[in-house]
């Protein structure tokens, strides 16, 4: 049942250019701005850094959409024309840390994607931990075309989801992947019917904030880690965080109940 987001956070309830309902343990944050196509200015990237660190108690697990016909345009030109270098520098800072506040933040976070998922809305989609896309979402980075570079992270995150060819070639030549293009090079890792992704993306939200914390904090921050470190150190540093995980009470309770029969099964999907 969706409800109004507890009073205990007024902050996050302030934020105007974001729709944010709680679902239980899943909190539904939209970027709210479709007359401009949820294009992200100044205003947009704070409320989101703002959204994020202060994710009301009791929230397991985010789902991030976009209000009207797109995900996200990317970044909104109509500020860009008088930023000096070192203006940029901090602008693109600015969205490091607001992303790093949906990458590495407190809990995961499933985005539900459609139409364009362009520049800076694709930056903000890879920072996302699962991502669903309805059929009509395409995908591209018009940096190239616009005279820029990327400066939200994507050249961090992108190349680790489709490789560095494939991003170069998007920057270059402007290429656009459709949903079914997308889903195949790993752009996302789900396509659903158009209309159909916030329900998939509830779906999976809620799968996840069944989870134990413990299990979910790993998955989000020791997993990409390790997969940036060489093999030896990885082996050693997955060594501890199994260990801790599986020395959690919340652990030990979950595997007791699948011994003792009240745990569901693996099924075939
Ligand atoms: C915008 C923006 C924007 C729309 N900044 N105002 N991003 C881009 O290069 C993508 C630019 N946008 C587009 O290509 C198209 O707008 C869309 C394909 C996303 C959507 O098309 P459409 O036909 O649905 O909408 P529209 O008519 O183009 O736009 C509606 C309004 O939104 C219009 O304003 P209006 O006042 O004339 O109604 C557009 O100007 C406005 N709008 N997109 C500002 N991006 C950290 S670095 C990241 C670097 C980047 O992200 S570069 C890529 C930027």
């Amino acid at each position: 049942m969706t409800s109004a987001i507890p009073t205990s956070t007024p902050l996050i309830g302030s934020l105007d250019l974001l729709r944010i309902e709680s679902l239980g343990a899943v909190l539904h944050v939209r970027m709210n701005r479709p007359a401009k196509r949820n294009a992200i200015n100044d205003a947009l990237v704070a409320q989101l850094h703002t959204a994020f660190v202060n994710l009301p108690e009791g929230i397991r697990a985010v789902v991030l959409s976009g209000e009207g016909e797109h995900f996200c345009a990317g970044l909104d030109l109509s500020e860009l024309s008088e930023r000096s270098a070192a203006e940029g520098i901090v602008h693109s800072r600015s969205w490091h840390a607001a992303f790093e506040q949906v990458q590495r933040g407190k809990v995961p976070v499933v985005a539900v994607l459609h139409g364009a998922v362009v520049g800076g809305g694709l930056e903000l989609a890879s920072s996302c931990h699962v991502r669903v896309a309805e059929s009509s979402t395409y995908y591209a980075l018009p940096e190239g075309q616009r005279g820029l570079f990327v400066g939200g992270g994507g050249s961090a995150r992108i190349p680790r989801l489709i490789g560095v060819a494939r991003m170069t070639d998007m920057m270059l030549t402007g290429r656009v992947y459709d949903a079914k293009e997308g889903l195949a090079v790993g752009l996302s890792q789900y396509v659903v019917a158009d209309g159909k992704g916030l329900e998939k993306g509830l779906w999976l939200a809620e799968r996840i904030a069944q989870n134990a914390p413990l299990s979910n904090f790993a998955v989000m921050h020791a997993l990409p880690r390790i997969a940036d470190m060489g093999q030896d150190d990885g082996l050693f540093a997955e060594s501890l965080m199994a260990a801790i995980a599986q020395g959690d009470e919340g652990a030990k309770t979950r595997m007791r109940d699948f011994l003792e029969g009240r745990a569901g099964k693996v099924k075939k999907q």
